[in-house]
């Protein structure tokens, strides 16, 4: 899973992106600090099923610190994006390309008004403005992916296919595709769009194949809170997210060094060390009261992205089911993200194509009760998978 941070220069992306994944990029105030993509692992975070078993877990494909299941989930931090990037404006879109796997994309908007569209210093600038040019140029992006194959489109008959194969790369689905066009009023037998079709098209495919958030960053600054009311008018409050990256950054940071032992998406931490200095005790109390009235935003929004906007589960496969284990004895070793609506078969392709081909039934390790290939997994679900293939 890939989640992509995109939005207008100088928002707080990559200071959004350093928060999420503590790895070091490169923040500045002023535009296009960001040139090349930042790639990084956050974490959904989730309750784990050990305490409702009555266990204690040894985690492989995850963490587990104090009874929260940490799920890695992959980010990308890309450059600013401008009115007119796909004529080449600014850094134009190119760069976009990075963002063709993301199954989700968080676009930051500036809540403090401090920032205008390009990324300067502004007075009252409008964060609505930062979001929809951002929106109008990534559906230019899909348009663009589009028109540049039209041509070989339009003279095949199963426009579906021929569509599905172009869009391929952005990872579009057939039945993404297929609800698109009806959205649009358009078929998909012999292709004949004119360029506002696509886009109109594009527009559509972007909300199926990109589900988009935004992220009110900055809300720290005093003018973030109407400003944040703007955003949620206008795009639903659903959609919108408050957070201030800077002082998630800044809480990680310090409990990496060992000051306090902040815990991402806490309301409040302890300090650790009294090697503080008076300034630093200020900032870090200062912190402290923020988290506690607002919370920082950023883990809401990463657990919110990934379980709610991606609608996925988390289940455990196991080996032993009585144990709750694998074969080396490991107790719940692995969480596995996974889209609900998915079954104990799916699960097991997920694990091993062959797991999944030999695949006879799977057992519920909680009730012990026989499944069958077709169950629909349910979230925190104990599986063992019973394949016909054989352990290599
Ligand atoms: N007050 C406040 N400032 C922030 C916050 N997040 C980021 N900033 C500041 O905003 C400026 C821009 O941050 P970046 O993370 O470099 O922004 P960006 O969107 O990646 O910028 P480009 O790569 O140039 O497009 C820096 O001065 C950050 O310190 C926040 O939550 N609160
Ligand atoms: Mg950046």
């Amino acid at each position: 899973m890939l989640i992509g941070i995109v939005g207008a220069p100088n928002k707080g992306k990559s200071t959004l992106f350093s928060a999420m994944t503590m790895v070091d990029a490169e923040i500045a105030n002023y535009p296009f600090t960001t040139i090349n993509p930042n790639f990084g692992i956050t974490y959904a975070t989730k309750q784990c099923v050990e305490k409702e078993l009555s266990t204690k877990c040894n985690p492989r494909n995850s963490l587990c610190i104090d009874g929260v299941r940490m799920l890695p989930v992959n980010v990308v931090d890309v450059a600013g994006l401008v009115e007119g990037a796909h004529l080449g404006k600014g850094m134009g879109n190119q760069f976009l390309n990075d963002l063709a796997g993301a199954d989700a994309l968080i676009i930051v908007s500036d809540a403090s008004g401090s920032t205008d569209q390009n990324g300067n210093q502004a007075v009252q600038s409008d964060p609505v403005k930062d979001v929809e040019i951002v929106i109008s140029e990534i559906t230019e992006w899909f348009a663009s992916i589009i028109k540049k194959n039209i041509g070989a489109v339009s003279r095949k008959e199963d426009g579906l296919s021929a569509l599905a194969t172009v869009l391929t790369g952005i990872g579009a689905t057939k039945a993404q595709i297929e609800s698109a066009a009806a959205e649009s009023y358009l078929s998909l037998s012999n292709i004949t769009w004119s360029d506002e079709d696509i886009k109109a098209f594009a527009s559509s495919l972007l909300k199926a194949n990109k589900p988009m958030v935004i992220a009110a960053n900055k809300s720290d600054s005093s003018a973030a809170g109407s400003n944040i009311k703007k955003l949620e008018e206008h795009f639903g409050k659903e959609k919108v997210f408050a957070c201030s990256a800077a002082i998630e950054l800044a809480l990680r940071k310090a409990s990496k060094k060992g000051l306090i032992d902040y815990k991402p998406g806490s309301r409040d931490f302890n300090i650790l060390s009294n090697g503080i200095s008076g300034e630093q005790a200020e900032a870090i109390e200062y912190m402290r009261s923020f988290v506690k009235n607002a919370g920082t935003g950023v883990q809401e929004l990463v657990n919110h992205v990934v379980f709610d906007v991606l609608g996925n589960i988390v289940v455990y496969p196991v080996e032993d089911e009585n144990k709750y284990s694998d074969h080396f004895g490991n107790v719940l070793p692995d969480a596995i993200l996974i889209r609900k609506g998915s079954t104990a078969q799916d699960l097991a392709y997920k694990i091993h194509t062959d797991l999944g081909a030999g695949m006879l039934y799977a057992i519920n390790a909680k009730t012990r009760m026989r499944l069958a290939k077709s169950y629909v997994l349910e979230d925190s679900d104990v599986i063992k998978i019973v394949s016909a293939a054989k352990k290599k």
